[in-house]
């Protein structure tokens, strides 16, 4: 059975808005694309001295596996010429899956929902925006609620 998943895609380098609307069209043959939040300007968080990132969320009903889906999304950024010169550091795409159904997944190299998912501003505003009622299946919490517990302190602006 189909499952929704949720990608959350950045890009701080290059064409940031190009590169968002050409890997979403890519990661499309994982299933069938449900829904494209705007695309948002945001603070670097973790790594704070780097360019602002454009961010956004896309829904996708995927038949594929979480595991195919992040191999998916590592050839999609591989393709679209993705250098890691740093962890977290500058990229042209970055692609996560945070969320996947109902999945719990703790394996090396694929943690479902993302760790960070709930803390980040730069997630949670594109989420809400198109699945307000989306569920953190270990918080228990619809992306509404995270996002209104979230504290001031990450700039995140609607283009
Ligand atoms: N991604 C990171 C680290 N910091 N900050 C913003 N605003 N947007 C991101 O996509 C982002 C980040 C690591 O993947
Ligand atoms: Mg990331
Ligand atoms: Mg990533």
């Amino acid at each position: 059975m189909a499952e929704t998943a949720y990608l959350s895609l950045g890009s701080n380098l290059g064409d940031r808005a190009a590169n968002l609307r050409a890997a979403v069209a890519q990661m499309d043959v994982a299933g069938r694309l449900l829904a494209v939040s705007a695309l948002y300007e945001t603070q670097p968080v973790d790594v704070p001295e780097q360019p602002w990132f454009l961010n956004c969320v896309a829904a996708i009903a995927t038949d594929e596996t979480p595991r195919e889906l992040l191999q998916l999304a590592l050839r999609v950024e591989a393709e679209m010429g993705r250098l890691r010169m740093r962890d977290k550091g500058p990229r042209r795409i970055d692609i996560d899956v945070v969320l996947f159904g109902d999945y719990v997944v703790d394996e090396p190299g694929l943690k479902i929902p993302h760790p960070s998912m709930h803390r980040r501003r730069f997630v949670l505003e594109p989420l809400v925006e198109i699945a307000p009622e989306a569920r953190h299946p270990e918080l228990g919490k619809t992306a509404r609620e995270l996002l209104a517990e979230l504290a001031d302190g990450q700039m995140v602006r609607r283009l």
